[in-house]
């Protein structure tokens, strides 16, 4: 920035001041340079840098999926998109590979690793509240309990489903980002502990967020 075009030489400024009215003038548009000149010696109430804004992994998220990979040598797969919403979150897709007519546990386990062959890497539900298992909806349930799919003649189930009390990011307590859905064998009776005797793990997908 050219400061002698301004500052008329035979007036002495001090160099503190000059530097001061230079940080200024480098934070104003062009525009402005008249208006600071005016008032630099006065002192330059420059206003602070705004603050950084926090790390992504702290904000909440509006869309995260699920893909789900078979386990316990099963060729169950699906894909699953988990949208916010005020109140948790709403799970939507298909889960193919399962019995005709079947009904098939589905929750949501504490751990996002599904690296184990019979999907035990994801761990028990998830269980923020350290509650008993459950039906969500009815009384004491984990945070990850959900109503049993029911595949239909082709072996897909279609999945549409409120889950209340969790969340997608933030890091706290509810965040459901980077843990698993996992798919069982059998219906979860909602009643035995600790996970509602649903059988084998036959599919597992880990919750990633989905920025699009
Ligand atoms: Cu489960
Ligand atoms: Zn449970």
């Amino acid at each position: 920035m050219p400061m002698h075009a301004f500052a008329p030489k035979q007036i002495s400024i001090p160099r503190s001041a000059l530097r001061s009215i230079s940080r200024c003038i480098s934070r104003s548009s062009l525009a402005l340079v008249a208006v600071t000149l005016v008032a630099g010696l006065a002192g330059c109430t420059a206003t602070p840098p705004p603050k950084a804004p926090p790390p992504a992994k702290t904000l909440p998220f509006q869309f995260a999926r699920a893909n789900l990979a078979p386990a316990s040598g099963t060729l169950v797969s699906g894909s699953l998109r988990i949208i916010a919403q005020a109140d948790g979150v709403y799970l939507t897709g298909e889960i193919g590979g399962l019995g005709r007519g079947r009904t098939h546990a589905i929750h949501i386990h504490e751990r996002g690793d599904c690296s184990a062959a019979d999907g035990s890497s994801a761990g028990g539900h998830f269980n923020p509240a350290g509650v008993a298992h459950g039906r969500a909806g009815g009384g004491a349930h984990h945070a990850g309990d959900m109503d049993n799919l029911v595949a239909n003649e082709a072996g897909v189930a279609r999945v549409d489903m409120h889950v209340r009390g969790v969340t997608l990011g933030g890091g706290g307590p509810t965040d459901i980002i980077r843990r698993a859905i996992v798919v069982h064998a059998g219906p979860d009776d909602y009643s035995s502990q600790p996970a509602g005797n649903s059988g084998a793990r036959i599919a597992c997908g880990v919750i990633e967020v989905d920025l699009r």
